[in-house]
């Protein structure tokens, strides 16, 4: 490969980095069943020791997104644990997700409750959510809402709106320093009449409100077929408000599926978007990438791995556009050209120099087949197996 093109992308990878959610390492499923995995994580020291794992492999993958009650149920007081087990596994705590769900308080909504009372504790929740994020030295807190109605009429919008101004206001004014409040927003489920934040407009809108540290996150999967994805990225970024990503594939919904798996072009294109900014701004974008998938049926480290290389290879090709020739394509209206500088880019194969890459940092050819040469696999599926028969035989000694 031609030098110049091997030095661009060297200095991409160099650049990414992308955060693993804990909630990948679970075991997960859909509404349907859960096919459950004899290595699944159970504790946080599991689910940090896998994402060490795929970070020791990768060197793209410093930090985890926690999500508050399934990994530090005890908000703040939990930190001295969750960093013992980061340090142990040679990552960090990254994002910090708040359960603004699954509690029966929250049926009819979290900050868009109609109960005063429910929308208070949803607060409180979200500001003890923050002070674990002082004491973890976390950057963003990562808010997903399942907030919304099934049934027209059944709920004030305009004040849910307004309620959620208010909430995600208060959340906003207990940050500090450079920590940022990040809105994702989602179309459906579970709510499927409407949800308070339904797409990237409202969200962006609330982040507005909320004050200057909010910025919009940007699920992959959650919108609607056909969108435009990359524009929503481009609109974001012209206004300066994105802040960062959840990536995953889908084919209809909200699917979780692999990152590139499906439609690999989509991914390669918001990378583009981004360095298109970059390039015509002379800036980096600050822009939080992190993955959110749960594979039920795949194996979790081996498809997280899979991801990351994935992310690496498209944020690699997205590096290779030639932008001074796709400038001058779009100034002269030459459909064709441009368009080509596109896919040009995206046929490049750049898996031999991202292999020259992994090398010089020391880092395996090949991380999944590293990954399946390390026995690590074969290792934790005895020992967490070893784990549940102990938990299961004291269990059963109880009835
Ligand atoms: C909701 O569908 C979501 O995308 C949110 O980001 C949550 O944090 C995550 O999935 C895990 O439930
Ligand atoms: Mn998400």
């Amino acid at each position: 490969m031609h030098d110049n093109l091997t030095q661009q992308i060297f200095g991409a990878l160099d650049r990414f980095r992308i955060e693993l959610p804990s909630w990948g390492f679970a075991d997960t499923g859909t509404r349907f069943g859960v096919f459950r995995q004899p290595a699944a994580a159970v504790t946080l020291d599991e689910k940090f020791a896998d994402a060490g794992q795929i970070h020791a492999l990768t060197g793209a993958c410093p930090t985890v997104a926690l999500h508050v009650q399934w990994d530090l149920p005890g908000g703040a007081a939990d930190a001295p644990a969750v960093e013992r087990a980061a340090t142990a596994a040679g990552v960090r705590p990254g994002a910090i997700n708040p359960n603004f769900f699954q509690d029966q308080a929250y049926k009819s909504g979290s900050l868009g409750n109609p109960d005063p009372a429910i929308r208070a504790r949803a607060v409180r929740h979200g500001l003890d959510s923050i002070a674990a994020m002082h004491a973890l030295g976390s950057r963003d807190l990562s808010c997903w809402f399942a907030d919304g109605s099934n049934y027209p009429g059944s709920a004030s919008i305009r004040a849910r709106k307004h309620w959620f101004d208010e909430g995600l206001r208060a959340l906003h004014d207990a940050l500090a320093g450079d920590q940022r409040l990040l809105v994702e927003y989602k179309p459906f489920e579970p709510a499927f009449y409407h949800t308070d934040i339904g797409d990237w407009g409202m969200a962006l809108l609330f982040a507005r409100a909320a004050g200057p540290r909010a910025r919009v996150l940007v699920d992959t999967g959650h919108h609607y077929q056909g969108q435009n994805i990359e524009q929503i990225v481009a609109w974001l970024l012209a206004e300066d408000m994105l802040g960062g990503f959840h990536f995953n594939d889908r084919r209809y919904a909200d699917d979780d599926l692999t990152m590139g798996s499906i439609d690999p072009y989509q991914a390669f294109r918001i990378f583009h978007e981004i360095r298109f900014f970059e390039w015509d701004t002379g800036t980096t974008a600050d822009i939080a990438y992190m993955v959110d998938q749960s594979h039920n049926l795949k194996g979790k480290i081996e498809a997280m791995i899979q991801t990351v290389v994935t992310a690496q290879a498209l944020y690699a090709k997205a590096a290779l556009v030639d932008l001074d020739t796709l400038v001058r394509a779009q100034a002269a209206a030459d459909i064709v050209r441009a368009e080509t500088c596109l896919q040009d880019a995206f046929a490049i194969d750049v898996r031999p120099a991202i292999r020259e890459w992994r090398r010089s940092h020391g880092l395996p050819d090949d991380p999944l087949d590293a990954f399946r040469q390390s026995g690590y696999l074969a290792r934790i599926t005895r020992e967490r197996a070893e784990r549940r028969d102990v938990a299961s035989a004291s269990l059963g000694s109880g009835f």
